[in-house]
């Protein structure tokens, strides 16, 4: 028989998420857009006010993992070669460093690099889905499709940054594969607050065109209810 889902005080409406087919998926925490001297201060953000991010994300990891709940980690970057990052991604814009140029925690957005790396405190675990990505979204040029239907997950739970760029991106992406997602207010983060909080009503308007968002407080309380 198939569990009950777990209902979430959401907007449009009510999320129903499933036990068990609901995948925590947590968007580029990386230390390249979180920390200073990484790509998203090169490109010339504030990344100080990414880090608000940090401790929501934690403590959706820790309910997640509590639960034996299946759990996704995404890096954006690109091989030390770079043949997987257009030109045009890299000659974007006029930073003082670009992509795969040498910065104070490495090359930039190169795997393998310090700056690559998740922070420490959302570090991946053994057994958790690690996806690396050469695109804003997490569908393209990557297998996290097939490894979410082998675990048979449904629905997805979005942490991470940023919300206008990598998050809204995957979360458009899991839309049209089928996927029903929710974002969760406190544990995502950009360099621009009012693109947050256009991203939070653009997702929801139109009856839930791209998904749903609900707060840490709100999804915590339908994964962990009180006695
Ligand atoms: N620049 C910016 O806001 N974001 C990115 O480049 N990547 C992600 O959002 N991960």
């Amino acid at each position: 028989m198939m569990k009950p889902t777990l209902t979430v005080d959401a907007l449009p409406f009510a999320f129903e998420l499933p036990p068990g087919r609901t995948a925590l998926i947590v968007i580029d925490m990386q230390r390249d857009f979180i920390e200073p001297g990484g790509f998203g201060a090169a490109l010339g953000n504030d990344v100080s006010l990414l880090q608000s991010a940090i401790e929501p994300t934690r403590a959706l990891l820790q309910a997640w993992r509590e639960r034996g709940w299946p759990v996704v980690h995404t890096r954006e970057g690109h091989a030390p070669d770079l043949h997987d990052c257009p030109p045009a991604k890299r000659e974007r814009g006029k930073p003082g460093l670009r992509i795969g140029d040498a910065g104070p925690m490495g090359r930039l957005l190169v795997r393998g690099e310090p700056g690559h790396d998740i922070v420490p405190a959302l570090a991946p675990l053994p057994g958790e889905v690690l996806i690396d990505k050469p695109g804003k979204g997490a569908f393209y040029g990557t297998a996290l499709h097939e490894a979410l239907q082998v675990r048979g997950v449904t629905h997805l739970v979005f942490a991470g940054v940023t919300t206008e760029v990598c998050v809204q991106t995957t979360m458009r992406e899991a839309n049209d594969r089928g996927y029903d997602g929710l974002l969760v207010d406190e544990a995502t983060q950009s360099y621009f607050p009012e693109f947050k909080a256009a991203t939070l009503s653009m997702v929801t308007a139109q009856g839930g065109i791209v998904g749903w968002v609900a707060s840490l407080a709100a999804v915590l309380a339908a994964v962990h209810p009180q006695a």
